[in-house]
């Protein structure tokens, strides 16, 4: 299963590493063809070139959309070497074997990044590329196909280890790559054409990612797993810096992703907020007149669950927050920046990740979600929804408080990002108790209450914080009984969005209660 190289075609767009290549091929005596750019590298670096165009004789034309879609090309590159009748019409028509087709595609992607009108977008969608790594991919029982810069060097190993030649093994390796990133290319370009024309819904495009990191394991030690990244340049975890630490794990780039989409909900503008994450749940969520404030009130909701957690800021880390971060053990932080002296203070915790994301991720602008399943895979607009405050609907004799409104707004914005059924516990802008992902919403109710009973014991406060603290539910109350719940802990406003069968006796409860009741009329379901 050994071919030996003679001819390759060399077509490239990003040029690191071709004249390596190209040399390394020379000296192996292989014939070198490439398109315009790519010839006159290899020329100027004084190494034997021929011109596609030679081959195919045509010249390069429409600004060069038609340079190698010829069959001299393809052919070179489709025949099969142990067909008679192939060989004959290669004989026929002066075609000779292209035995190694390296190609990297225009910059799609990176047009697109970089803000480019559309009309440079589309000229930059490859066609030529992709349809010659599609052939080449297609005949790998003869011919070797690399796309990817990083494997050149597995490339010139291969050849030095099989004297010139190219073995199946490695030639079914390079074709799956091919087709892996064909796909992942008019998959960006269908992307990017629905964003770009405005097609309001996800049901009719390609999705596909580029293979950002491949990991040590996925969520357990036995599950293997990589990171993908989806071309975006929205601001988190794909896309952040990270100035320290240990490589990130499947689990740790699912929590901070959780968490920095958290605190992406309260404008930095408006002030510090920190949230900390564990198992994609915020176990303390804050606000406050200081980063610094903001983090000890979001760790003093659940100091237990915060241990090993991830934290997320929506400003600038500065060095107090720093070190009170550092005085437990915690994964990851992220943050927009973070100042030197920041910096210099994990600069110790060598396991600690810190990433620098350069910005916030805009939650008016939600990226679509995936969910797998058996056999497929759903896809959905991100959780964009907001309520203003204006639009609460108040539903109880008695209306709440300007104090607790502010903290039924709060608590709403965390709610979206607790796992169902979700009912969250806030006071003076920092949650105090947070029921997570019960399959009823009632012991939710009872866990929060819990949670913040935890902490007062932990604090040695008097009374448990959720005594005249406000509560948000992320669906409505199928029964009066969380209701009841809330009441006895010590609540004393509700936020909800209504629509239960039982609303009149839900509102009916808490008026017994004297609580205030806002409804939202909008659920953030989130399982
Ligand atoms: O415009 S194209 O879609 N038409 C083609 O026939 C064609 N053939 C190769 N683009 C085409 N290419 C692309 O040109 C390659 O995929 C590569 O990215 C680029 C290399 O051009 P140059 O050698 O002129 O720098």
């Amino acid at each position: 299963d050994l071919v030996p190289i003679t001819r390759a075609l060399l077509s490239v767009s990003d040029k690191t590493g071709l004249l390596d290549l190209a040399r390394a091929l020379a000296e192996r005596g292989v014939e070198l063809v490439s398109t315009g750019g790519t010839a006159q590298a290899i020329r100027q670096a004084g190494l034997p070139v021929r011109d596609v165009a030679e081959l195919t004789g045509f010249p390069e034309m429409l600004d060069g959309r038609v340079k190698t879609l010829h069959p001299v090309v393809h052919g070179g590159l489709l025949a099969v070497r142990d067909a008679e009748s192939h060989q004959a019409a290669l004989a026929a028509h002066g075609i000779g074997p292209i035995d190694l087709l390296v190609v990297n595609l225009y910059p799609f992607e990176a047009t697109v990044a970089s803000g480019a009108p559309v009309a440079d977008c589309i000229e930059n969608i490859d066609i030529g590329g992709p349809a010659m790594l599609r052939s080449a991919a297609k005949n790998h029982a003869f011919v070797a196909v690399v796309t990817d810069v990083e494997d050149y060097a597995a490339l010139t190993d291969e050849l030095a280890r099989n004297d010139g030649a190219t073995s199946l093994a490695f030639r079914r390796r390079l074709a799956f790559t091919a087709f892996g990133r064909t796909a992942a290319y008019d998959a960006a370009v269908s992307t990017w054409m629905a964003g770009a024309y405005e097609e309001p819904t996800p049901r009719r495009r390609a999705f596909a990612g580029t293979l950002a990191q491949t990991l040590r394991y996925g969520e357990n030690p036995h599950q293997g797993a990589a990171f993908y990244r989806d071309g975006s340049d929205r601001p988190g975890v794909a896309t952040a810096r990270q100035l320290q630490g240990k490589e990130l794990s499947y689990n740790n780039i699912n929590d901070t992703d959780a968490a920095y989409e958290l605190v992406a909900e309260f404008d930095p503008a408006t002030g510090p907020a920190c949230a900390i994450i564990k198992h994609a749940n915020p176990c303390g969520v804050a606000t406050g007149p200081s980063l610094l404030d903001a983090y000890r009130a979001a760790f003093d909701c659940d100091r237990t669950s915060a241990f090993g957690g991830i934290v997320a800021l929506n400003r600038t880390l500065d060095e107090e927050t720093a070190k009170a971060i550092a005085e437990i053990f915690t994964e990851v932080v992220i943050a927009p920046d973070a100042t030197e002296a920041a910096a210099a203070v994990f600069a110790a915790k060598k396991n600690l990740r810190l990433l620098v994301a350069g910005g916030l991720p805009d939650p008016a602008r939600k990226p679509l979600t995936f969910r797998q399943v058996s056999g497929g895979f759903l896809v959905q607009d991100g959780d964009a929804g907001r309520v203003a405050i204006e639009d609460l609907k108040v539903v109880t004799k008695r209306q709440p408080t300007a104090r607790e409104l502010a903290d039924l707004a709060f608590a709403w914005r965390v709610a979206k990002h607790v796992k169902s059924n979700a009912i969250v516990y806030a006071k003076d802008g920092a949650t105090v108790g947070v029921g997570a992902g019960q399959m009823s919403r009632v012991d939710s109710t009872t866990i929060g209450a819990l949670k913040a009973e935890r902490m007062a014991a932990e604090l040695g406060l008097g009374d448990s914080p959720a005594k005249g603290a406000v509560a948000a539910s992320d669906a409505f109350f199928p029964f009066a009984d969380g209701i009841e719940v809330l009441a006895g802990n010590g609540v004393t406003a509700v936020i909800q969005p209504g629509g239960s069968m039982r609303d009149a006796e839900v509102i009916a409860a808490a008026d017994a209660a004297g609580l205030a009741m806002v409804l939202t009329g909008m659920r953030h379901f989130r399982h």
